[in-house]
């Protein structure tokens, strides 16, 4: 059997322009595979350190001397064992020596390797028990962006549209489709702004939230007409990002945690939304099951920051019912098997698994065999720009794999 023979981690740029690492595992069998990882700009309170206080230099030098000796040697089919290791050389809660970054890195990248060695697709090795591969997630395509993610925008951080198809061609086409339609109606209604785009490839352009989300509503629908594809709005809220001294504050309003679950509320009800993420601030387990309670039949209500991919959070989340979805993103929690527990605990307890890009992303294709094998209900990600569509392309290639 192969062992792990070398592990490399190295600088390299996100689409941000700043720094992150790139993990390279070789075998002794000489297969190999290299991995980037992405990082976040609304980042979680609870998600993992993403580099140690010294930043990439430190994360490359630690890996240098501490991670990659520790790993020389290991089983690369036991991704358990890997990401073990990894926390042990860490041997913080946070992964605040190493840094989170690499540890996603080597871990995807580890599995990669054996996928190559074992002659798989990246979404075999990572296949959870009755996941088959021929159910494709949905696209939770962001189209308009504001918040943390764009200058000049609405306080929303993410218009999405939602797009469900059992074909993926057809799926990321609708909502490529609702990202130029909307394109098209900013240039028409702002004809001398200079219209923008944010970190995801999302329209930026100054309006209100309401006009955001009216703009949108109308491209799905048109898109509905002109592709034959469900594709209805949604709206990532990243509401930590506004939440100040117990008030959600909105240039136009400011509302108290009630206030804030009526307003998401009605907007769930208003634009038909079927895709809400944290519409409540990351510590308000409340707040968000008030909400799900409320909309959780319509609306697939998804827990990002208030989880950040922690198995330990979601459980307190599924007991209080806060919502009925859980964004993955690996490099919040650091490893895949961390992510995979938490996949696991939700699948158990009949919650949906959304698979996530990150706002500063590596122009890599991995999350989409993330998305297959953990038989997510979505994968989200930009719809423009060759770092987010190197994960759509790479979902519509598994898509084609199965025709044989
Ligand atoms: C989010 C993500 C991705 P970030 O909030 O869901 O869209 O943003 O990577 O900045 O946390
Ligand atoms: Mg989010």
């Amino acid at each position: 059997m192969s062992r792990i023979s070398t592990v490399v981690v190295e600088s390299l740029f996100d689409s941000r322009g700043r720094a992150t690492v790139e993990a390279t595992v070789v075998l002794d069998s000489r297969a190999r595979a290299r991995a980037g990882a992405p990082s976040g700009a609304s980042t979680g309170t609870h998600e993992v350190r993403a580099f140690p206080p010294g930043g990439v230099p430190e994360a490359v030098a630690t890996a240098r001397t501490h991670v990659g000796p520790a790993l020389v040697g290991l089983d690369p089919g036991d991704q358990a064992a890997i990401d073990r290791t990894l926390h042990e050389v860490d041997g913080t809660p946070d992964f605040g020596r190493i840094g989170g970054n690499t540890a996603t890195a080597i871990s995807v990248a580890n599995a990669m390797a054996y996928a190559e060695e074992t002659h798989r697709p990246l979404w075999q090795v990572l296949a959870r028990p009755g996941v088959d591969g021929t159910s494709f997630p949905a696209i939770v395509g962001n189209c308009m962006n504001g918040g943390a993610h764009a200058i000049g925008g609405p306080d929303i951080q993410e218009f999405i549209a939602y797009a469900e198809s059992p074909d993926p061609r057809k799926s990321v086409a609708a909502a490529i489709h609702v990202h130029g339609l909307i394109g098209a109606e900013l240039h028409r209604r702002l004809p001398t702004v200079a219209l923008g785009r944010g970190d995801e490839g999302g329209w930026v352009a100054p309006l209100s939230n309401e006009e955001a989300l009216g703009v949108l509503t109308d491209a799905c629908a048109r898109t509905r007409d002109d592709l034959h594809v469900e594709v209805h709005p949604g709206l990532d809220l990243a509401a930590s990002e506004f939440f100040r001294d117990g008030s959600y504050r909105y240039k136009d309003r400011t509302l108290d945690t009630e206030g804030q679950v009526a307003y998401v509320g009605e907007l769930v009800d208003r634009y038909r939304l079927r895709y809400l993420e944290d519409p409540l601030d990351e510590e308000s387990f409340d707040g968000f099951a008030a909400v799900t309670r409320a909309v959780g039949k319509k609306a697939l209500v998804v827990g990002d920051d208030i989880y950040t991919t922690d198995v330990r959070r979601l459980t307190d989340g599924v007991a209080r019912g806060a919502s009925n979805a859980v964004l993955i993103k690996v490099n919040q929690v650091g490893t895949i098997s961390d992510a995979t527990a938490t996949v696991d605990y939700a699948r158990a307890h009949g919650l949906a698994t959304v698979t996530s890009h990150r706002s500063g992303e590596v122009p890599e294709g991995w999350l989409a065999h993330v998305a297959l094998g953990t038989g997510a209900r979505a994968l989200k990600c930009g719809v423009v720009g060759g770092e987010r569509v190197a994960k759509l392309n790479e979902l519509v290639r598994l898509r084609r794999a199965t025709e044989g």
